[in-house]
């Protein structure tokens, strides 16, 4: 063997033992999400955001799902996780099934576009919830006026700015145009696509290749779960679709269900998904998975390969939990005694957390996490003067009976309280003082996951 051959041979056997003990699918695996909605805003194409429902974990039925979550990259491999985005305790109209979620950007503000079961009716509805800022926390505004059977809705908004919704479940699929503020469709575009469908279960997704329209769906072969990813192409975004196969097909790991999104970011199309593969193939607590997908020449997908290297060539993906002060109330936590201010500058996103007066004054966040797990706490505050705090993560208080002593510090910093223990689902961080000039600005945490 020549020596530039041997040198080959070395590099290639050195790529694939990289490649097999580093892997990036599952995307997340710090909490059960799926239905990953995937977006690139046109006001910053280098972040992919991802607007997903959230499932319990050890849980055995989808009925147990009551929120949302917003993750976001700017590289694949680094993600973060906004907490919880909107809940069904935050929904007047909405009483159970918090299922798949989409979100739009319009008119300067972001949209969550979900669906729950309507009280006293028993319908499903699309709701829509509005934020400034793509991370949420979302505020809900109400259902879409014209949308029966609303479940899984999608809103794709095509080239000349028009917004349409598809949604459907239960073997039907339904097209509309919106109106302008999204808050009803035009009740005459509105277009029933199942006939023209092959297989269709729920869950569409409408994405533009080359001018063309591509419908995807996941769909049931012959009736039998689970459900595989299958598209339709059309020259119009409300049809007629014509039906082209499947793009992923049923694989090892999982769930019964499937449900994704089609994006193109930095250049590549990628196909989210979901599996169960970090339950162990408990179809109902699922997480986040994502491959590159290609086009053939003449426009058909070709079959996504579901493996472990996902979109970031073997790279271990990290995330963390990025919980901001001033969206305690909204986001599952709670303020006791403080209130929300924005007047020293330096914070990040909207503001920070003040006026801690009373020895049980607080600002608590919700945590949620898939498994018991260990995370590092780091809080980003500012204090002119040295202060005693009290930090209680769910039952634990750390540092115990005599308080934590936090130095003063220079501006904003991010302190490292070191590792605290979570428990899977749901987790309550409580920072207690009394010194009026503490400012929080947010709380961060770093799942260690062996
Ligand atoms: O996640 C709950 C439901 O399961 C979704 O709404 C369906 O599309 C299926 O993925």
């Amino acid at each position: 063997m020549k020596r530039s051959q041997k040198h080959y041979w070395i590099i290639l056997t050195f790529i694939c033992l990289y490649n097999i003990s580093n892997c990036q699918n599952p995307l997340i695996s710090h909490i059960f999400a799926a239905d990953p909605s995937a977006h690139v805003w046109q006001n910053d194409t280098n972040t992919l955001w991802l607007y997903t429902s959230h499932d319990v974990p050890g849980t055995n039925h989808h009925a147990t799902m009551s929120d949302y979550h917003v993750f976001s990259t700017k590289d694949m491999i680094n993600w973060i996780d906004y907490g919880r985005v909107l809940s069904i305790e935050d929904v007047k109209w909405g009483v159970s099934y918090a299922w798949a979620p989409d979100a739009v950007c319009r008119h300067g503000k972001y949209y969550l576009v979900f669906c729950m079961y309507e009280k006293n009716t028993g319908k499903y509805r699309t709701g829509l919830a509005i934020s400034d800022v793509p991370q949420g926390p979302f505020k809900d505004i109400g259902y879409i006026k014209g949308v029966d059977l609303g479940q899984d809705p999608c809103v794709f908004t095509d080239d000349d700015n028009t917004p349409y919704l598809y949604w459907g479940a239960g073997g039907h699929c339904y097209a509309a145009q919106l109106a302008d503020d999204l808050k009803s469709i035009i009740i005459k575009t509105k277009t029933e696509l199942t006939s023209q469908l092959t297989n269709v279960f729920e869950g569409p997704w409408v994405h533009k290749y080359n001018h063309k329209y591509y419908l995807s769906y996941p769909g049931l072969n012959d009736n039998k779960w689970p459900e595989e990813m299958v598209y339709a192409i059309s020259e119009k975004p409300l049809g007629p679709y014509k039906y082209m196969g499947k793009y992923i097909s049923v694989f090892k790991g999982c769930s019964g269900t499937n449900h994704g999104s089609i994006c193109k970011y930095k250049d590549n199309w990628i196909a989210l998904y979901h599996s169960a593969w970090v339950s162990g193939g408990k179809s109902e607590v699922r997480n986040l998975m994502a491959n590159y997908l290609y086009y053939n020449a003449d426009g058909t997908i070709k079959p996504v390969l579901t493996d472990t290297l996902g979109i970031t060539n073997g790279v271990l993906t990290k995330s963390i939990i990025l919980l901001e002060a001033e969206n305690a109330m909204a986001s599952g936590g709670k303020l006791e005694g403080t209130k929300v201010e924005s007047s020293i500058k330096g914070y990040s996103c909207k503001g920070y957390v003040t006026g801690f007066k009373y020895r049980p004054d607080y600002v608590e966040v919700l945590v949620q996490v898939a498994k018991d797990m260990d995370a590092d706490l780091k809080i980003r505050l500012s204090s002119d003067s040295d202060f005693y705090a009290d930090i209680l993560v769910g039952v634990t208080m750390l540092a115990g009976w005599e308080g934590l002593k936090i130095h003063k510090t220079i501006g904003w910093e991010e302190i490292d309280f070191g590792k605290v223990r979570l428990k899977e689902g749901d987790n309550k961080i409580r920072f207690t003082s009394h010194d009026y000039n503490i400012k929080i600005d947010y709380f961060k945490l770093e799942p260690i996951i062996p």
